[in-house]
């Protein structure tokens, strides 16, 4: 029996309120209206900036159903979508492509101008919302929604993968993977033989591991305020780790000397301010001091929460380093998601040493406490 066109009814993780656990509920998800896709999700990974939600720190409207970082099977399409049809495998893009604005007309750029990150509306493009629980309508999530059995996205959201793709494993492809890769690959542009720093080592800065080492670095520093994390990190390129609390002086001065006047470039992957430790004040400004000063690359991966300001000496950018940024990667995801699929299947990079937890949607909030607790890289749930 088909379900297009219906209302269907399915297992969601509603979050009602901040700071309290998710809440799994049987939600309403309307169909599809024009220029939308209704997706049966298959897999989808637990990140940090969800939790950034949770905490306050990156501000939604509630209810919401969070998730951004998944792959599925679409259901159904509204009228005049063209790029995906019922059956095809694919992946929903908290970072959309629509081809048409100025921002995806430029050969760089790729913060489209339909993107929800920036804005923060909690509904598709035509204003209103899909899902509904207990008679109230729930938000929708950076034009994604993923923690939920069904979801809707505007077509500029969702590209079409390889049918043979593993959806179990690509979901990290809609978010932790291709932030950290493209950050390497892409916006620091790595060059064959240099010196590269990596500050967290998390999923994302795994993934900017994995691309420093494709990209033929040949030192791969990464530093971690929690040892546990370099084991992993040496597995997948790293060839030393070290933590800024086993030093007195400040970590940009340790490794300015271990590099001989510092690396070639530098990432920063924390975004966690709040937490850090007197001896890494600001891991931004570390990783933009300890930048060869003329000619190192720094780039801002993670986002501070509540927009705090970097205060940074003029000079440490007039002898001639650069700093630079973007999210997803720098990658334009409608153009480029479906080739890192294919790089997947083509086996140029394994996603499996990310994946360190396979759970299911009931057990969401015990993924969660363990993001927090340092114990996960990515934690992948199946519908
Ligand atoms: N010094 C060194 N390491 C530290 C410090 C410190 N002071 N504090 C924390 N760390 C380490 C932690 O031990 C941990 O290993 C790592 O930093 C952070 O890892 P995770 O697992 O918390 O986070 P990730 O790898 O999933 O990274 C998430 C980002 C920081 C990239 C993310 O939160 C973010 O800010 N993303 C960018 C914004 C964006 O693109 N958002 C859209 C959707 S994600
Ligand atoms: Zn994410």
């Amino acid at each position: 029996m088909t379900t297009a066109g219906k209302v269907i009814k399915c297992k969601a993780a509603v979050l009602w309120e901040l700071n309290k656990p998710f809440s799994i509920e049987e939600v309403e998800v309307a169909p599809p209206k024009a220029n939308e896709v209704r997706i049966k999700i298959v897999a989808t990974g637990i990140c940090r900036s969800d939790d950034h939600v949770i905490n306050g720190s990156f501000v939604q409207p509630l209810p919401i159903i969070l998730g951004h970082e998944a792959a599925g099977i679409v259901e159904s399409i509204g009228e005049g979508v063209t790029s995906v049809k019922p059956g095809d495998k694919v992946i929903p893009l908290f970072n959309p492509q629509c081809k048409k604005c100025k921002t995806c007309k430029h050969p760089t750029g790729n913060i489209c101008i339909e993107n929800d990150v920036t804005i923060a509306s909690g509904t598709l493009k035509e204003g209103t919302t899909r899902f509904t629980c207990r008679g109230k309508s729930i938000h929708h999530f950076i034009s994604t929604s993923t923690f939920t059995e069904y979801t809707v996205v505007d077509e500029f959201a969702v590209v079409k993968i390889d049918s043979s793709a593993p959806l179990e494993k690509v979901c990290l492809i809609g978010c932790g993977f291709s932030t950290g890769y493209g950050s390497a690959v892409k916006v620091a542009k790595v060059t064959p033989g240099s010196t590269c720093v990596v500050f967290g080592l998390g999923g994302v800065g795994l993934s900017v591991i994995i691309g420093c080492k494709s990209a033929g670095a040949s030192r791969i520093i990464g530093v971690d305020i929690n040892k546990d994390k370099f084991a992993k990190a040496k597995e997948l390129g790293a060839t030393e780790c070290i933590n800024p609390l086993d030093y007195k002086k400040p970590i940009q001065d340790v490794l300015v000397e271990m590099t001989e006047n510092g690396v070639d470039f530098s990432f920063e992957v924390i975004g966690r301010l709040d937490t850090m430790m007197c001896v890494c004040v600001s891991s931004k400004t570390a990783a933009f001091a300890c930048c060869n000063n003329a000619y190192g690359v720094c780039v801002i991966v993670g986002v501070p929460p509540n927009a705090q300001n970097l205060s940074i000496n003029p000079m440490l950018i007039l002898t001639g380093r650069t700093l630079k940024g973007a999210i997803f990667g720098g990658f334009k995801s409608k153009d480029d998601v479906p080739k890192l699929v294919s790089d997947v299947l083509a086996k140029k990079f394994k996603l499996d040493p990310l994946i360190t937890h396979v759970s299911s949607l009931d057990k969401i909030n015990e993924g969660f406490d363990m993001l927090r607790a340092g114990k996960s890289i990515r934690t992948v749930m199946t519908m």
